[in-house]
């Protein structure tokens, strides 16, 4: 039997190259490999305040975009979490056995309770959903890009302390990543990852944006004043866009340097520009045509969702067994 892989993506925005990159690229290439399930994680998305029509628009526009870039509903299982209610009835299981410290402490936590007023148990709770998503599927293999690395961890070991308690139920996850795409950087913070939900508009290419604005956003994407092509942490904006250059070709980011040595800034710049619409063209292309069928895409989410119901339940229905719930 395959080994699993599991992952998902909240419909919270619109996709960028750093979701694409850092994931979404990623989940095609698995399909022969392992038995893949992706999901579009919606009840991930509330715990950002999105509105319902928003939800509901960028949830169809995830759904079209993973079949875009090439996830097969003939190979892998793909989903709506929402259709599933075993991944909310798991959560409550795995709730009761987090230590409340261990979800303060997380990073994203702490970072987007930061600019709230009114911090909702949702945003706290949320790594527990996502522990809840993998281990129901008893996946062995997580495609995330790196930002998710302590939400791997906090999974591993709330593995650990169910299984210490109700004895062997859920298996080891780990993390499966890309190289060179595991962390894309905003075009104008390069200290800071580049974000769906970024409010600068010019920091995030967008899978769907047009050529034209993407070589004007990687051109006006923040350098230095240094002006030599270079591969280093001085060179913070420059890194990103090699590492961009770098994900898109698979050359090395030393091939990339010594290719354009002695060129200028303009050059590399021009050239990236036409090697990210080239990347994105198909995906561009593709889409249009999926989310003009409304009709095959629901089609596809709900036999994904009958797949993904059945393998759940089962595993939730095990997990109900040792906790020592009555059998219906
Ligand atoms: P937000 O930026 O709005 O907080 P997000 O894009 O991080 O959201 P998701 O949509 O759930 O959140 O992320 C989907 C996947 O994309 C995850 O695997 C995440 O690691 C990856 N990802 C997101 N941003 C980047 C980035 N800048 N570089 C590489 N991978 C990324
Ligand atoms: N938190 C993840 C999205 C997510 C996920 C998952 C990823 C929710 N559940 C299960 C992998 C497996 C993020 O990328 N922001």
């Amino acid at each position: 039997m395959k080994d699993r892989v599991f992952s998902g993506i909240q419909p919270s925005g619109n996709l960028t190259i750093g979701n694409y990159l850092g994931a979404l690229s990623n989940f095609s290439k698995q399909q022969d490999k392992y038995d893949c399930i992706y999901c579009v994680v919606d009840l991930h998305a509330i715990t950002s305040g999105i509105d319902p029509k928003t939800l509901h628009e960028r949830s169809f526009e995830i759904m079209a975009l993973y079949l875009a870039s090439g996830l097969d509903p003939n190979k892998s299982i793909i989903f709506y979490q929402s259709h599933v209610p075993a991944h909310a009835e798991l959560m409550w299981a795995l709730n009761v056995i987090t230590p409340l410290g261990q979800l303060q402490r997380m990073t994203q936590f702490k970072a987007k309770s930061a600019k709230k007023d009114e911090i909702q148990a949702g945003l706290l709770n949320y790594p527990i959903l996502m522990a809840g998503d993998i281990v129901l599927y008893d996946a062995k293999y997580v495609p995330v890009g790196d930002d998710q690395r302590q939400h791997i961890e906090f999974t591993r070991d709330l593995v650990e302390k169910f299984n210490g308690i109700y004895g062997e139920t859920f298996i080891m996850p780990e993390m499966l990543k890309t190289k060179s795409g595991a962390r894309i950087m905003s075009l104008q913070d390069p200290t800071s990852k580049m974000s769906k939900s970024d409010e600068d508009d010019k920091a995030s290419i967008f899978i769907l944006d047009e050529p034209k604005r993407i070589e004007k956003k990687i051109k006006s994407a923040v350098t230095d004043s240094l002006g030599n092509i270079d591969y280093n942490n001085e060179q913070l904006g420059l890194k990103n866009l090699i590492n961009i250059y770098s994900a898109i070709t698979l050359k090395s980011p030393e091939e990339i340097v010594s290719e354009y040595s002695g060129k200028g800034y303009g050059a590399f710049k021009g050239d990236l520009a036409q090697i990210v619409v080239e990347a994105l063209r198909p995906i561009q292309e593709n889409y249009k045509e999926i989310i003009s069928d409304k009709g095959e895409l629901e089609r596809i989410y709900k036999d994904g969702a009958d797949k993904a119901n059945e393998i759940a339940s089962k595993k939730l229905s095990e997990v109900y067994e040792k906790i020592g719930f009555v059998k219906k």
